[in-house]
């Protein structure tokens, strides 16, 4: 029943893999919903967190295939980008009460790792007050190919030249079946899992995703939330955990995007599943301005922030701006009831808004 399932997380009980199961398979969204906001209350309070921030994607031509990537061309290819580190500034400069850069990109074939750290230093000593989270763990492992060096002394240096964190992008669905018809080429789930232990040791703090709504089963979607909290449960280093709502268009797989009411189940259902992260962030730019602001009553406490500029999205059929002004954000967080609290890359509190 699903009520005896919701009983146990109200009263701070671990939920199975059944019950999460039971979940998903539930219609019942309503109340579903309501508890994860309960229990998104318990964590924040009535709390909405968002960032200043600017997304940087230094190129989009990748050496990987994701058949789910519409984003990602081959070198000479219509569309092909390759920034110089000095356009990257000149994009960062442009951004005003900038609190958080995020850059991903793709694996490019030339690159050598010096580019990567000149870029985190150049960054830095520009805009030393600016979080760098950047590097999804699938270009940690071809920085670790390219630097010759151990995991852990890639990420070192990473950190020395300016890595503050790193994104959560790159996870997909760990379940092995599904992950090689989606991304052959990809590092695996556990690979996945060993970089942000290495990071989470050095005391980088990183975030979560899973990408839904494609081909997995809701079997794949508990077996990766429960790995993902067995995960945490030994490090500690996840801040917050993100839900990707899969977008089909220009990509290999197609299919149809995932419906509201999919998109609502899985945000609530990770808050009540991952009882050992903090923070639960609804991703406007992939769930839309309006959905996204519902989502906060369904167990989300983070919207994620202005953004400025998106790519991988919008290649794939994402239908939101790209950017969104610091004073709409506060009123989509106002306008749910909830208090909006404007923060960092760490999740320190630049502002409350009452
Ligand atoms: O790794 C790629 C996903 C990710 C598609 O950590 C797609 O704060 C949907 O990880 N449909 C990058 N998703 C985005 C990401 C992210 C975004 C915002 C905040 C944070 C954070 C992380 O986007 C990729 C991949 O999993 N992706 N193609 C697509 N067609
Ligand atoms: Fe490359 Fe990332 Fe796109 Fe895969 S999802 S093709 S690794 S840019």
């Amino acid at each position: 029943m699903i009520r005896d399932i919701l009983d146990k997380a109200i009263s701070g009980k671990r939920l199975s893999k059944e019950d999460a199961l039971e979940l998903f398979r539930s219609d019942e969204i309503h109340i579903i919903g309501r508890v994860a906001d309960m229990i998104s209350t318990k964590f924040n309070s009535n709390r909405v967190y968002f960032v200043v921030n600017r997304h940087i994607n230094p190129t989009n031509i990748c050496i990987n295939r994701c058949r789910f990537c519409a984003f990602s061309r081959s070198r000479g290819d219509d569309g092909a980008f390759e920034l110089t580190i000095d356009e990257i500034i000149e994009r960062i400069q442009e951004a005003e009460g900038l609190k958080e850069v995020h850059i991903v990109g793709g694996l490019h074939p030339e690159w050598p790792f010096s580019y990567y750290l000149d870029m985190l230093r150049k960054i830095k000593e520009r805009f030393p007050e600016v979080h760098i989270k950047a590097f999804t763990a699938v270009e940690i492992d071809y920085l670790v190919r390219l630097s010759g060096l151990s995991l852990t002394e890639t990420l070192q240096r990473l950190k020395e030249q300016g890595l503050d964190a790193m994104p959560g992008g790159g996870a997909e669905i760990f379940n092995k079946t599904v992950r090689d018809r989606l991304c052959p080429e990809k590092i695996s789930g556990e690979r996945w899992l060993e970089i942000h232990r290495a990071a989470h040791e050095l005391g980088i703090k990183t975030n979560a995703t899973m990408l839904y709504g494609h081909i997995e089963s809701y079997e794949d979607r508990v077996d990766h939330l429960l790995r993902l909290r067995e995960f945490q449960d030994q490090t500690g280093g996840f801040q917050a955990f993100i839900p990707l709502s899969y977008h089909p268009e220009n990509t290999d797989i197609g299919g149809r995007f995932p419906s509201g009411i999919d998109d609502l189940k899985t945000i609530a259902v990770s808050r009540l599943v991952l009882d050992n992260f903090q923070h639960i962030k609804a991703y406007w730019i992939m769930l839309g301005e309006k959905l996204s602001q519902i989502a906060l009553l369904f167990g989300a406490d983070d919207i994620d922030g202005t953004v400025i500029e998106e790519h991988i999205t919008h290649a794939a059929g994402g239908k939101t701006a790209s950017s969104m002004e610091k004073f709409e954000i506060i009123d989509i967080i106002k306008r749910t009831g909830k208090v909006p609290v404007e923060r960092d890359a760490l999740y320190n509190i630049v502002e409350i808004y009452n």
